[in-house]
């Protein structure tokens, strides 16, 4: 127990130095099957359904930096619409026999939706790249071009959940887990197969809709974000102990697995609101350090959270014999733990002797850090987008670098 307060302690002090480290930092058309999946409920209601577990979650665990006035809430942002994307998703993933439909649907219930980041996310950035934001054209009319526009957008936050929550549900069946978003994980409540099959039916309903776009571009990208989900799990799985040992190998695989979804949705969101190909590149690069900073700190919490704060168990990774940032770091620090880590995290013996050395270590502030440097990255990339005085888009692109600052002080 002793580890673990040092643990706690040391990560305590570790997020206040790194505070002020940050601080001072610089910083076409509808799809034609479209109507089978909308809800009528949806354009009736002002929907405001969003999950307190998915708001707090990026509460910062610290003091609350003073906002100015022009700052803003990212997720008050995009609630409305956020409930239009999670009221589609519901009747997306409808299946036709009872248990798929029921396996499908298991983590687009209310209350078990997620932090719902990676929506939130691409909803922002339609914002900030795409003027024409569902605007009337002229009093009393509405711009059916901008409608469809937003519509396609959406499709893209729709997709990517659908593909994230599938990858959920076979990251659970291959580690055996027992819970996810603080309930019994699928696997554990009906069983692998199903869970299996459930996630392969998400994504033929991401598929369904991904064709519905038409732009053969956006299909690439994300395509290449599936096959980036399987190989970094492949990487993770599989790989050699000199491997399990290098920072470029984890970060690469990091990458694969974290960043590579989010960076090649947002990019898929410049292609289809007609940016060129350098907006569509900050627009790539904005996801791809949000998302690593987030793997990160989440590889931070794994060993500072607890298990009811993180919804599934503590130290989890570590037990799974996964070498995460911070134990690479402190293996820089005590080259001795390399050895521990090579005799086999399965032995719990040598998971406490990591946890030691990681306590001792500055592995945890060292993380951190390198999560405030890609987070800086990502705002950066904000910073260079085109100019533009519409106020939309100036508040959607606050928004998004203000995400930057709550991934890197989440606390769950
Ligand atoms: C079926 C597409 C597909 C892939 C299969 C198993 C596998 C290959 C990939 C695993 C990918 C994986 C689980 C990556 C981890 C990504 C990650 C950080 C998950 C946690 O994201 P949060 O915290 O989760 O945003 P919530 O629950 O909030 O949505």
């Amino acid at each position: 127990m002793s580890i673990y307060r040092t643990i706690n302690r040391i990560s305590r002090a570790a997020t206040s130095n790194y505070q002020r480290l940050y601080w001072s930092t610089p910083v076409q058309q509808l799809p034609p099957h479209y109507s089978r999946f909308r809800s009528s409920s949806e354009q009736v209601l002002g929907w405001r359904v969003i999950s307190p577990w998915f708001s707090r979650s990026f509460r910062s665990g610290g003091p609350q930096p003073q906002y100015e006035e022009d700052q803003v809430d990212p997720f008050s942002l995009v609630a409305d619409e956020l409930s239009i994307v999670a009221n589609r998703l519901r009747s997306m993933v409808v299946a036709e026999v009872p248990k798929l439909a029921s396996a499908a649907e298991y983590f687009f219930k209310m209350g078990v939706e997620g932090k719902r980041f990676r929506p939130t996310v691409i909803l922002l950035m339609a914002t900030a790249l795409n003027v024409q934001i569902s605007k009337p054209a002229s009093e009393g009319v509405v711009d059916m071009f901008s409608t469809e526009l937003r519509t396609r957008l959406q499709a893209i936050a729709e997709i990517t959940e659908m593909i994230h929550v599938a990858s959920l549900l076979h990251d659970d069946v291959l580690d055996d887990a027992d819970t996810r978003r603080g309930i019994g994980s699928l696997n554990f409540v009906m069983g692998n197969k199903i869970s299996v099959l459930a996630g392969d039916f998400l994504l033929s309903r991401a598929c369904i809709t991904l064709a519905s776009l038409k732009n053969t571009e956006v299909v690439s990208l994300i395509a290449t974000a599936v096959e980036h989900l399987v190989t970094g799990e492949t990487m993770q799985m599989s790989s050699s102990a000199e491997q399990r040992s290098s920072m470029d190998y984890y970060l690469q695989k990091t990458y694969y697995k974290t960043a590579s979804l989010i960076s090649n949705s947002c990019k898929s969101i410049a292609l289809l609101t007609g940016q060129t190909t350098e907006v569509a590149m900050l627009a790539y690069e904005y996801g791809k350090n949000l998302g690593l900073a987030f793997q990160l700190i989440d590889d931070v919490l794994d060993f500072t959270g607890t298990s009811s704060s993180l919804g599934k168990g503590a130290l989890s990774d570590i037990r799974h014999g996964i070498v995460t940032a911070p134990i690479l770091y402190a293996m820089e620090e005590f080259p001795e733990l390399r050895s521990v880590v090579d005799r086999g995290l399965d032995d719990p013996a040598n998971v406490d002797l990591a946890l030691e050395y990681l306590g001792k270590s500055h592995g945890i502030q060292r993380t951190r850090e390198l999560a405030a440097k890609h987070a800086s990255l990502a705002s950066a990339a904000i910073d260079s987008f085109p100019e533009n005085d519409d106020e939309d888009v100036q508040r959607s692109r606050r928004a998004l670098i203000e995400l930057t600052h709550r991934v890197i002080n989440r606390t769950k």
